[in-house]
């Protein structure tokens, strides 16, 4: 499904200037279109029912949510140096088939559809939850997360740039190789996203994989960005075949966080089960960031996540709140 605003396709395919004319729905939709699939596909996997494991209630969340990871010296580190970390137990298995239900539930009242197999081949997003929606709003606004991002980045404060709830419906395909920096309107290196996954992430299912190390992007600097087809993808795969670049996908286990760095290259494999592959991904950027002064359409909607802010100000809305310090530790 292919449902992008003729802002898209108009000018030459490597031109990305101006402002997306889209919501994000639709930018999803036209950026999945980017990435190269394979023609001959393997049956859809059944992965069986979801485990039936307690959910903690809403205090024991509270408590799990804001109580401190035991981060070492050897993991930041290491995400320094490629740019990404997955870090097992950031959740509780009650708490993330919690957050999996609310979130399935909101997709399912979004799209008026039903997920875990009753739709196929689609991409689907939600973003700006927090502000509506209690439990979704503890999982963003986690002090036990935003620390996590402050101490991996180096700095003192973070701030929330958005929420991202992302449904890989069973059939769809890839996620193309990219950055963030290439769509983050942030003038600024201090820039990291937690990708919390909702269930058990086999690789069949399509795990976020990354590419490093961390400067890795210098191999692919010169190929040329096409937002009419899928050779940007398809080039740099190829260039890291030849390279033998060192590629992560592995399965994500109930409770895993990956935390990948806005210079990490990454991409994601197509859903072959029954099941959506849901997940939470929230980015948070170091306080004081400015915007920059040309956003692109790759950028998306990104005015709706700051209100206010102009390029070349300050990316500070009041929906880009600091969540690390909280205001009890400042
Ligand atoms: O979930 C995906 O497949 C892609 C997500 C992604 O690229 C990101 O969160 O940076």
């Amino acid at each position: 499904m292919i449902n992008a605003p003729d802002t898209v396709i108009d000018g030459s395919a490597t031109d990305v200037r101006g402002e997306w004319s889209g919501d994000n729905q639709q930018w999803w939709d036209w950026y999945v279109s980017l990435a190269e699939n394979e023609r001959s596909l393997t049956p859809l996997v059944d992965l069986g029912a979801l485990p039936d494991i307690a959910w903690p209630n809403d205090d024991e969340l509270a408590l799990e949510l804001a109580e401190p990871y035991a981060l070492d010296a050897g993991t930041i580190e290491a995400f320094r140096l490629n740019g990404f970390v997955k870090l097992p137990d950031v959740l509780s298995p009650g708490a993330t088939l919690r957050l999996r239900a609310e979130l399935k539930r909101l997709l399912e009242a979004a799209y008026t559809a039903s997920l875990d197999g009753g739709l196929a081949d689609c991409f689907l997003s939600l973003e700006m939850i927090w502000l509506d929606n209690p439990l979704v709003r503890q999982f963003v606004l986690s002090p036990r997360i935003a620390k996590i991002c402050a101490d991996l980045l180096g700095v003192k404060r973070v701030r929330l740039y958005h929420d991202n709830v992302l449904s890989k419906e069973p059939g769809c395909g890839r996620t193309p190789w990219h950055y963030d920096d290439h769509h983050f309107p942030l003038a600024t290196q201090d820039v990291v996203t937690a990708w919390m996954a909702a269930q058990f992430i086999p690789v069949v299912m399509g795990p976020l994989a990354f590419a490093g190390p961390i400067d890795i992007h210098r191999l692919v600097a010169d190929v040329p960005f096409n937002k009419t087809d899928t050779s940007y993808d398809k080039h740099v795969a190829e260039l890291f075949r030849q390279h033998e670049v060192a590629i992560d996908e592995t399965p994500f286990a109930l409770g895993t966080v990956s935390f990948h760095h806005n210079l990490s290259f990454h991409t994601a494999g197509p859903n072959r089960t029954t099941q959506s592959r849901i997940v939470l991904a929230n980015t948070f950027f170091a306080d004081g960031a400015r915007i920059v002064d040309d956003p692109t359409i790759v950028s998306g909607d990104w005015r709706k996540f700051m209100p206010g802010c102009e390029p070349g100000g300050l990316a500070n809305s009041e929906l880009n709140p600091v969540c690390w310090p909280t205001e009890q530790q400042a």
